[in-house]
């Protein structure tokens, strides 16, 4: 059998061609009838069919007994659930109970449409998720500046003809708050047009190698970099807002924010040199189309927010937000900025985190500040933690810290289908069905792809009988832990979904039917329904982007403001930290994605692991030698929190000064069910990076630029 489908390992959203015989994954290729990814496919697509086929893979419900895990079944798995959290929020109250949503919640259409409600169910205020160890500083920028969370700009790279790109590696991670399959021809079409891509990242990646440019940067120096850039434009009169003018306000607060970070005065901390701050300034600036791009190396550090939002800024002053070739927002089918059921607006500080006292955002706290949560004794102390796709224990910072954590609770539940190293500290673990068994809508990167798109995925196989789905799990979970408290809303869906009466399809078609390109309530109609999509097994091309910013703003009652106070506080906070001294000695640690990872989760296909080992420190020639590094060395590398042997490779793509390791390995821990990554284990960056670490104006984990020592380990 032949299948059509989209790849959801990845933001790209590949439309993806899949061979089968009965339960048996034969080939998976790429989809040349996509009109969106036209065939592009990368060499993870493949795993699809290994995680489907995995033995590892867990299919019934596992129950803690002292240091093993015994099979279980549904009802005593959900029994125990409920009896052991309802006891706990009855005896500490509700905030004893927290829940984390990991990355994969986003990719998977169940478990996005219900995760959020089971967390809101559970009335408690330590909600997490994957959100503050990345994209948050966009979220909180988008909020401050246009009045919603998720208003974030895409660039428009098949049309721009100048991209900036500031520490984001997309030939790698294949993009990322900008859906673009096939993203490194998309760049490589900007320089065959006659274009520029310029690069700003300590290490010259992958993305850096095909670029017109490449520019090496200080690690977390981008706020200031920024600001050097904005100067360069105030001071030379280059600044002109276009259709925006009349509308955004507090343009002379920027000008005179800027005024003092002349080029000269950021050069030395941020490794750029003045001619090139304003020569950069000047080409974004005379480009009549021009995108200016940053994504994790700028939201992953001390001043994410501050970047975030320079980086909208240098899009809004250059008249390059919302037009073509510049920065873009979407008009996807199903628009999650207009419907104020499927999520907020955004909110900050209605409540602080109890030992630091960090405000929550979107109604959430940060990952960094999780494992003191759980230590911490006294009233609201977190006691019991429900994750859903989540691995903290890799995917935070001092992920050591919050196992020893997860292992003092008194109770823990994860519905994931791997007994991982954040899994093995359940009671409970509730697998949900595995990627190719259930339907799928990308509802998140419909609305940040650099088209407008539709693509509706069905299951390509029946589970098996005794199967749950996601949403089937957390639909069951939220009516058991929420009785009495949930909104009638909320109840009805989720009792109709337990009943298996309203599956995500239903609720998505109807989504569907009643957005601006939809259906509406009639059988017949060439609008937008899950039949018209089934109908076109490759997806639908809705358009490109168009200029609706003003349009989506008086929705939402709001104008663009240039300067929201939060941020320009913040900047005082930039000016000591660049006056502050540093010991020399020390070096930066930053992280890297490479093509056949995915987080921490793929390491458990073989066809992806094998080969060359990955995971190695890069350090430049001047560092190694300076430490009596040399190749086939192994060095100790050790920061504030804890310390670990690898292998080194000297390099110098990473600049002197800089050392970069990747992230999601580590896979040693004991006590976990994957075969294939265990074997080839690494070591886990989050060892290293520290919670005390944060971008404290929106409390994202601050990763890059981690102060390390490296020597040479015996
Ligand atoms: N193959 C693969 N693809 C993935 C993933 C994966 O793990 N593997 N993960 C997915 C996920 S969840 C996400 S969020 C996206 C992320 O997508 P990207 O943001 O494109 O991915 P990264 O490779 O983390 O890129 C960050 C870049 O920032 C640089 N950097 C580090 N510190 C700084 C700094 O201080 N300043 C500047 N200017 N640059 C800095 C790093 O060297 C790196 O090149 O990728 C997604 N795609
Ligand atoms: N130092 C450093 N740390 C980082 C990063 C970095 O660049 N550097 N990147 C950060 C980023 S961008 C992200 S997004 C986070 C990711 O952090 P997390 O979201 O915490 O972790 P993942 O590694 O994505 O692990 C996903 C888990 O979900 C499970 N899973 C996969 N699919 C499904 C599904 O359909 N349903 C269910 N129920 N479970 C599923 C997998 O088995 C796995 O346990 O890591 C962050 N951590
Ligand atoms: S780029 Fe992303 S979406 Fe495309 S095939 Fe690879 S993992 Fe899948
Ligand atoms: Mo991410």
């Amino acid at each position: 059998m032949t299948h059509f489908r989209t790849c959801t390992l990845c933001e790209a959203m590949c439309g993806i061609r899949i061979e089968t015989e009965g339960t048996r994954v034969t080939s998976i290729r790429g989809d040349d009838a996509d009109p969106f990814s036209r065939g592009h496919i990368c060499p993870k697509a493949v795993a699809l069919g290994d995680i489907h086929a995995d033995p590892d893979r867990l299919r019934r419900p596992l129950i803690r007994d002292g240091q093993s895990f015994r099979e279980a079944s549904w009802d005593e798995a959900f029994d125990r659930v409920s009896h052991e959290v309802r006891a706990i929020q009855r005896a500490s109250g509700p905030s004893a109970v927290a829940v984390y949503l990991g990355n994969p919640t986003i990719h998977n259409l169940g478990a996005l449409l219900f995760g959020p409600d089971l967390a809101r169910a559970l009335h408690t205020k330590h909600r997490f998720s994957a959100t503050s160890v990345d994209q948050l500083p966009h979220m909180f920028a988008s909020f401050l500046m246009f009045g919603h969370q998720l208003l974030l700009p895409v660039p428009d790279v098949d049309r721009t003809d100048f991209m900036l790109i500031f520490g984001a590696n997309p030939v790698a991670s294949n993009g990322s708050l900008m859906t673009a399959p096939g993203i490194e021809k998309r760049l490589r079409a900007i320089r065959e047009r006659g274009g520029s891509v310029i690069v700003i990242d300590p290490r010259r990646t992958e993305t850096a190698k095909m670029a017109s440019e490449h520019h090496f940067i200080r690690p977390g120096t981008d706020a200031l970099l920024l600001l050097g850039l904005l100067h360069v434009l105030f001071a030379e009169g280059r600044v002109r807002l276009g259709h925006l003018t009349d509308a955004a306000i507090n343009l002379e607060r920027v000008r005179e924010l800027v005024s003092e970070f002349t080029p000269e005065s950021v050069a030395t901390s941020t490794g750029v040199s003045a001619d090139t701050i304003r020569s950069l300034a000047r080409r974004f600036a005379d480009s009549k189309r021009a995108v200016c791009y940053g994504r994790m190396g700028v939201s992953t550090q001390r001043f994410g927010a501050l970047c975030a939002w320079l980086v909208n800024l240098m899009n809004l002053v250059t008249g390059h937000l919302d037009v073509e070739g510049g920065a873009m927002f979407t008009e996807p089918a199903i628009d999650v900025v207009g419907r104020p059921t499927l999520i907020g607006r955004g909110s900050l500080g209605r409540w602080k985190s109890r030992v630091r006292g960090i405000p929550e955002f979107g109604g959430e706290l940060p990952v960094a500040v999780l494992a003191e949560e759980m230590e911490r004794p006294g009233p609201e102390r977190i006691e019991a933690l429900i994750t859903l796709a989540g691995n903290p224990a890799l995917s935070a910072p001092n992920g050591p810290r919050v196992e020893r954590a997860l292992s003092g609770l008194r109770f823990m539940v994860s519905v994931d289908f791997y007994l991982n190293e954040t899994t093995r500290h359940a009671h409970v673990i509730l697998p949900p069905t595995g990627p190719l068994e259930h339907e799928h809508y990308d509802l998140a990167l419909h609305a940040l792809a650099v088209q407008n798109t539709a693509k509706y995925s069905p299951p390509l196989f029946e589970p098996p009988p005794d199967a749950r789905h996601d949403w089937q799990i957390l639909a069951e979970l939220t009516l058991r832990l929420a009785q009495g408290s949930l909104p009638r809303r909320a109840r009805i869906k989720a009792e109709a979904l337990a009943k298996r009466a309203l599956g995500p399809r239903r609720l998505l078609d109807l989504a569907l039917r009643t957005g601006e390109r939809g259906a509406g309530l009639r059988p017949r109609s060439d609008g937008l329904s899950v039949a018209h999509l089934l109908a076109h097994p490759h997806g639908v091309v809705l358009g490109p982007l168009r200029p609706c910013l003003l349009r989506r703003l008086a929705a939402l009652g709001r104008v663009p403001d240039l300067a929201p106070e939060p941020l320009v506080e913040d900047v005082e906070r930039l000016r000591r930290w660049r006056d502050a001294e540093r010991p020399r000695e020390q070096l930066e640690l930053i992280g890297r994605r490479h093509v056949l990872s995915n987080n921490s989760w793929l390491h458990n296909s073989l066809r992806l692991v094998k080969g060359k080992n990955r995971c190695t420190l890069l350090i430049h020639p001047e560092d190694a030698l300076a430490r009596g590094l040399s190749v086939g060395c192994r060095a100790r590398v050790a920061s504030r929190v804890g310390e670990l042997e690898v292998d080194v490779e000297i390099t110098d793509a990473v600049m002197p000064g800089v050392v970069s390791l990747p992230h999601g390995f580590g896979h040693d821990r004991p006590g976990t069910r994957l075969s294939v990554a265990s074997q080839h284990a690494g070591v886990s960056i989050n060892d290293l990076t520290d919670e005390a670490n944060l971008d404290a104006l929106s409390g994202n984990a601050a990763f890059s630029g981690t102060a390390v020592s490296v020597t040479r380990a015996e």
